[in-house]
């Protein structure tokens, strides 16, 4: 930064109430991180852009969790770019301010620390989970769906909800599902959970039918059971055990792996929409969900992944994808989800482009089947109005 750039942004910060250490180079900035810890960094990029890039590595490394603020004369893409390398490197809070310098939004940024935005998100339970513990809990019944809320996003109205696996262990207490599934998948176990899910959050959604006939289950699928060719007769074996309608449930396919078998899974998949249950496909614009699957497999929901939809509204690289992911599914009818849906800000941009659906923080976490309906209650007094009351601003 230069001498007179530092000074004012120092002086910025000293009117918002902060101390304030000015540091010349990286050297210099990364004996001061590690002497103390700070509310905020500020990095400008322009001073060559391997320091600037340097630093935020060395913040990254660093205990502390400060808020970064990158300021740079960069384009945009470059600057957003750089966001998300800071976040790939631990730094949990870092946002750009571009050249020049609105030093009203600089105000308002120092002035919002500790909004919580970013906060650090602990990651799944490290320990390593044998397939014959798995096996043991699934024969205990310990595994029980959870339901997040699906909401319409021009108003809010509650449209179904998806059923995510929780195991709860006397042994290890909860284990994160991305623990879980992927040694399920291993071991040969995931069919028969999804078996246990479909059939619990069947039985439970017949409630949340009964209050609101087009409420809508969705249930996860992985895509390395579409090899079963009776997998639609036994799905629909389940609707007809509780008197639930095909129309009513949703498989949200999930693709880890590539498929072995295409045509298979088209003939389960068309089955399946033969018999009026809707399909969707998860995750889209990762892994292998992808153009190619939706263009072979007769999907009737896309569901944008949340690594897209989180960061949205402050990235405008992901925008446009957002943006164009809405408008290609429309191309093909197909109702859209976005995940992670954490803000109201989020909310209101995907009301500007037409998406369909939202699901995340914002309206909800999932939660157990009593939790479940108690939220569907309060949200049918507060919910929508609380879309109103916050259009255009922020929380
Ligand atoms: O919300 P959560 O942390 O529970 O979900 C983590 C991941 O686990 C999600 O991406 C979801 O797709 C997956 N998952 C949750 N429940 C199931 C399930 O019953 N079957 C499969 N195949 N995946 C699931
Ligand atoms: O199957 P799918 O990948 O859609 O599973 C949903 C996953 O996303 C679960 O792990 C759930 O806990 C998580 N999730 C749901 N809402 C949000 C959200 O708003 N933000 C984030 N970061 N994760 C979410
Ligand atoms: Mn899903």
């Amino acid at each position: 930064m230069t001498k007179v750039h530092r000074k004012i942004v120092g002086n910025v910060a000293i009117q918002c109430g902060f101390d304030v250490v000015y540091a010349g180079s990286v050297e210099a900035a990364f004996e001061c991180i590690s002497a103390r810890s700070f509310d905020f960094i500020t990095v400008d990029l322009s001073l060559g852009e391997r320091d600037g890039i340097e630093l935020l590595r060395l913040i990254g490394r660093t205990k502390a969790n400060p808020r970064v603020i990158v300021i740079s004369g960069c384009e945009e893409r470059i600057l957003n770019a750089t966001i998300r390398m800071a976040r790939s490197v631990g730094i949990c809070d870092a946002i750009s301010l571009p050249k020049p310098l609105n030093l009203g939004l600089l105000r308002e940024v120092l002035k919002s620390r500790g909004s919580g935005r970013g906060s650090v998100s602990s990651s799944p339970s490290a320990v390593a989970i044998a397939s014959d513990q798995i096996r043991t809990g699934l024969e205990r019944h310990e595994f029980h769906p959870a339901f997040q809320p699906k909401v319409r996003i021009s108003d809010g109205a509650l449209v179904g909800c998806e059923a995510l696996a929780r195991w709860e262990t006397p042994q290890f207490g909860a284990v994160s599902p991305d623990v879980f599934i992927p040694v399920l998948e291993e071991a040969g176990l995931i069919q028969e959970l999804t078996r246990s899910l479909l059939d619990q959050s069947i039985r439970d959604a017949r409630e949340f039918i009964r209050r609101d006939p087009d409420f809508a289950l969705a249930v996860n699928v992985s895509a390395n059971l579409l090899t079963d060719l009776s997998l639609p007769e036994e799905i629909e074996a389940a609707l007809h055990k509780y008197d639930v309608a095909p129309r009513s449930l949703m498989l949200e396919i999930t693709e880890s792996t590539a498929m072995s078998d295409v045509s298979r899974a088209i003939d389960i998949l068309v089955r399946l929409r033969i018999k009026g249950i809707g399909i969707s496909i998860d995750d889209f614009g990762t892994g292998y969900s992808s153009l190619t699957a939706l263009s072979r497999m007769p999907f009737s929901e896309l569901k944008i992944d949340r690594s897209f939809v989180d960061r949205c509204t402050i990235d405008a690289d992901l925008w446009k994808i957002v943006r164009g992911t809405v408008a290609l599914a429309h191309e093909f009818d197909m109702k859209v989800v976005a995940e992670g849906v954490e803000d109201s800000n989020t909310h209101e941009a995907l009301r500007s482009i037409g998406c369909d659906v939202g699901q995340g923080f914002w309206f909800s976490q999932a939660l157990d089947y009593d939790n479940f309906l108690v939220w569907c209650e309060n949200w049918k007094i507060r919910g929508p109005v609380r879309t109103k009351r916050t259009s255009g601003g922020s929380s």
